[in-house]
């Protein structure tokens, strides 16, 4: 298979609280119609995209958000989604809540390819926010409370003619997130985010979310040589300012495509996984430059 392809970013915009999985699974359609129209090979929806982002609520007991998660994908809302993938011969990127058979709540995320089968499955491990309402405040953030950190690490398989990895939303901002998947030479990175302008816990840094984003997935795709597509679930979600900037960005660290609005977009570039090398080889070649008996304090 060609290392060379068009892959595409599908940004979400707001998805209502009363919206149904059928309308978001619809607008996603459209969205993979429209970048196959551009020759895309894959597309990547972002974090938690079947529904509105309910982490943002306080519910008291588990009966009240079981409604939010999936206990089987696909099930027969979802199954639309990889109907079309086969049809059009599309891989896709699929951000949703899942509630295990035996009782887990975990953020995950998983690639399916265009035959339609799943080939990579992740649980978010870094997430953010609290676990308690102590003091309720608007746009409060509590995925500790509802979920599960991830329990597959961050594995890399084969996918799209390379190695492919996945984080979600927050994972990105962390080196150790990048650097993991770099070693285990991922070539793709995909990620989905819901990222508020207003983070209550350093309201002092909100106008610098955009800048934060770049700044985190520019910096993991050039330090570790891969490629990665960030898509966010965007604009105004119930009274929430999330921000967009989807991008896809290259081993050199560039961004080859950015989204320029705050609703459903889709955005394309041609990725050529050969050129991970052009950062491995000659500007971190791990192998040669690595030296972790200086890293004790991370590696220990
Ligand atoms: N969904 C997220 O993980 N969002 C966080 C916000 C809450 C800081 C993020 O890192 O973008």
């Amino acid at each position: 298979m060609s290392r060379k392809f068009i892959v595409a970013g599908a940004q979400l915009g707001p998805i209502a609280r009363e919206e149904s999985r059928s309308s978001a699974v619809a607008r996603m359609i459209d969205l993979m119609q429209q970048a196959k129209d551009r020759g895309a090979r894959l597309v990547v929806f972002p974090e938690l995209a079947l529904t509105t982002f309910f982490p943002r609520w306080f519910m008291e007991d588990r009966s009240e958000i079981n409604h939010w998660f999936e206990t089987e994908m696909p099930s027969k809302e979802t199954l639309p989604l990889f109907e079309a993938a086969k049809r059009l011969g599309i891989g896709f990127h699929l951000g949703y809540a899942e509630l295990t058979a035996d009782g887990h709540y975990y953020n995950t995320a998983i690639v399916v390819d265009p035959s339609g089968a799943i080939i990579g499955k992740y649980r978010k491990i870094h997430l953010p926010g609290h676990r308690e309402n102590e003091t309720w405040r608007p746009f409060q953030h509590l995925e500790k409370r509802y979920f599960e950190k991830g329990d597959y690490g961050f594995p890399v398989f084969d996918g799209f003619g390379g190695k492919m990895g996945m984080c979600i939303c927050n994972d990105r901002r962390w080196p150790e997130t990048w650097r993991v998947l770099g070693l285990n030479d991922a070539e793709l990175v995909v990620l989905g985010y819901n990222t508020p302008f207003h983070y209550p816990p350093a309201p002092e840094h909100d106008h610098l979310q955009y800048f934060h984003n770049e700044l985190s997935v520019q910096a993991g795709c050039y330090q570790n040589g891969l490629w990665a597509v960030a898509v966010a679930k965007a604009g105004k979600e119930e009274g929430c300012d999330l921000i967009g900037g989807s991008m896809i960005v290259a081993p050199t660290g560039e961004i080859l495509a950015k989204a320029s609005t705050v609703e459903d977009e889709v955005i394309t570039a041609m990725v050529d996984l050969d050129r991970c090398g052009e950062i491995r080889r000659n500007i971190f070649n791990f192998s040669v430059h690595r030296q972790p008996e200086d890293y004790a304090v991370i590696t220990a």
